[in-house]
C-alpha cells in the first residue's frame, strides 16, 4: 500500500531568443532566410499600421467595433509563419495580422468589422476559416479539421488561435483532450495577453502556466516570450513539424500582452493601471526585432521608412476599396436569408419589422 509520487514526465519548457534589446541567443537563434525575415517584420509594421488605422475608422464611425491586435504581432506571425498554404489557420477574432499573413485582403477585415457579412468569405484555395466569436468554439473546429485530415491521410496541420480567457472554457478542455487522445495534428496557440476583457490572468486560473495545462492531456506544452517572434516561429516550426509527421498535437503559450483595449468597446483604464501598459511597451515586438534586423544588417532607417509608407499607401487603396464596395453591398434583411429553409413565424415577424423600419428611415432622409 504506497504513498509515492506519481511518475508524471513534465517536457515543459520555456523559450526566449530575442531580448528587449534585440539582442539573440546564437545558439537557439533559427536559421531563417533574409527573405522570410523581413516578410515578418513587413507584415508586423502592416498590421501595427492596419491596426491603427481601424482605430481611426472605428473613432469616425467608418467601421464598427474590432479587436485591436497592438503588442501580440509577433505571437501571430511567428506561429502563422509556420505553416504552409495547405495547412489549415483557425482564428479567433484578434487574428488580422495572421488573416494577413495568410492572405486575407484588408478590405476584407475591414468588411468584417464594418458589419458585412461578406468580410467572412475566405480567398478561394485559402485554407482559413472565418473569424470566431463564442471564445473558445474555434478550437473544437481546428481539432476537427486536424482529425479530418488524418482521416483522410493528408499531412495538414490545422491552427488555432484563442487567448488566456479561453482557457477556462469547456471547449478548450474537450478540444486538447479529443486531439490528445486520437492524435490530431493540431497546433494550440495561446495568445496569454494577461486580460480577457477585465479579468485579469491572475483570475483566470491558479495554474502558474497556461502551458502545464498540456500535461494533464499527455502532449507536449511550452511557454515562449510572445513578444519575441523568432521564439515564437522556433515552437511553432517544432510543433507544426511534429503534427505533419504523425506525433500529434502542441500546446504552445505565447506570453505577450493586449496593449490597446479589449475592443473598441472596451475602457481598459477602469481596470489596468498605466504603469503596467508603459512597462509592456517596453518590451514591444516590433522594436525588438527592428534592432535585431539593423544589428544584422538587413535594415537601416531608409528601409524601415520606405516599408512604412508602403504600408499605408496599401491600407489607404484597402480603404478606399472597402467604402466603395459598402456602397454596393449591405441589405440588412439578407441576414434572414441563410439560416433557414423556412424562416420560423417570430423571425418573419422580425424581418417584417426591420423592413418597415427601414423604409421609414429612408423616408425621413428623403424628406430630410
Ligand atoms: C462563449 C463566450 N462567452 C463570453 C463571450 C464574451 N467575450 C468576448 S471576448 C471575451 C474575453 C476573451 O478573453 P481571451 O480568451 O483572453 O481573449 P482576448 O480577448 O484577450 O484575446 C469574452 C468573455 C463570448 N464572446 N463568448
Amino acid at each position: 500500500m504506497p504513498r509515492k509520487p506519481l511518475e508524471v514526465d513534465s517536457p515543459l519548457e520555456f523559450l526566449a531568443i530575442l531580448d528587449e534589446e534585440g539582442l539573440v541567443d546564437e545558439s537557439l537563434e533559427p536559421k531563417l532566410s533574409q527573405d522570410l525575415l523581413l516578410k515578418l517584420y513587413r507584415f508586423m509594421v502592416l498590421g501595427r499600421r492596419f491596426d491603427e488605422r481601424m482605430l481611426q475608422l472605428q473613432r469616425q464611425g467608418r467601421i464598427g467595433t474590432f479587436a485591436p491586435i497592438k503588442g501580440q504581432e509577433a505571437s501571430q506571425l511567428g506561429a502563422v509563419a509556420a505553416l504552409e498554404p495547405r495547412d489549415w489557420m483557425v482564428p479567433c477574432f484578434r487574428e488580422t495580422a495572421a488573416q494577413l499573413w495568410r492572405g486575407t485582403p484588408m478590405e476584407s477585415v475591414l468588411l468584417y468589422f464594418g458589419g458585412f457579412d461578406e468580410g467572412g468569405r475566405i480567398p478561394e484555395g485559402q485554407k482559413d476559416l472565418p473569424v470566431a466569436i463564442p471564445v473558445a468554439s474555434q478550437l473544437l473546429h481546428a481539432v476537427g479539421l486536424a482529425w479530418a485530415a488524418k482521416y483522410r491521410k493528408t499531412d495538414e496541420v490545422a491552427m488555432t488561435f484563442f487567448g488566456d480567457g479561453a482557457t477556462s472554457e469547456g471547449d478548450f478542455h474537450e478540444a486538447l483532450n479529443f486531439a490528445a487522445v486520437y492524435q490530431t495534428p493540431t497546433v494550440f496557440v495561446c495568445q496569454n495577453n494577461q486580460w480577457a476583457i477585465s479579468i485579469p490572468r491572475s483570475k483566470q486560473t491558479r495554474s502558474r502556466t497556461l502551458a502545464q495545462k498540456a500535461l494533464a492531456y499527455e502532449m507536449p506544452g511550452i511557454q515562449v516570450d510572445g513578444n519575441d517572434v523568432l521564439a515564437v516561429y522556433t515552437a511553432a516550426k517544432e510543433a507544426v513539424d511534429r503534427a505533419r509527421s504523425g506525433g500529434g498535437p502542441t500546446f504552445i503559450e505565447c506570453v505577450t500582452y493586449r496593449m490597446a483595449m479589449h475592443t473598441t468597446a472596451d475602457d481598459p483604464s477602469r481596470y489596468r493601471s498605466e504603469e503596467e501598459v508603459a512597462q509592456w511597451a517596453r518590451k514591444d515586438p516590433i522594436i525588438r526585432f527592428e534592432k535585431y534586423l539593423i544589428a544584422k544588417g538587413l535594415l537601416d532607417s531608409k528601409a524601415i521608412e520606405a516599408m512604412a509608407l508602403e504600408a499605408d499607401s496599401a491600407i489607404q487603396q484597402a480603404v478606399k476599396r472597402y467604402e466603395e464596395l459598402s456602397q454596393t453591398l449591405g441589405d440588412p434583411l439578407q441576414m434572414f436569408d441563410h439560416h433557414f429553409e423556412q424562416l420560423p413565424a417570430h423571425l418573419l415577424e422580425q424581418r417584417e419589422e426591420l423592413r418597415r423600419y427601414l423604409k421609414e428611415e429612408e423616408e425621413e432622409t428623403r424628406h430630410a
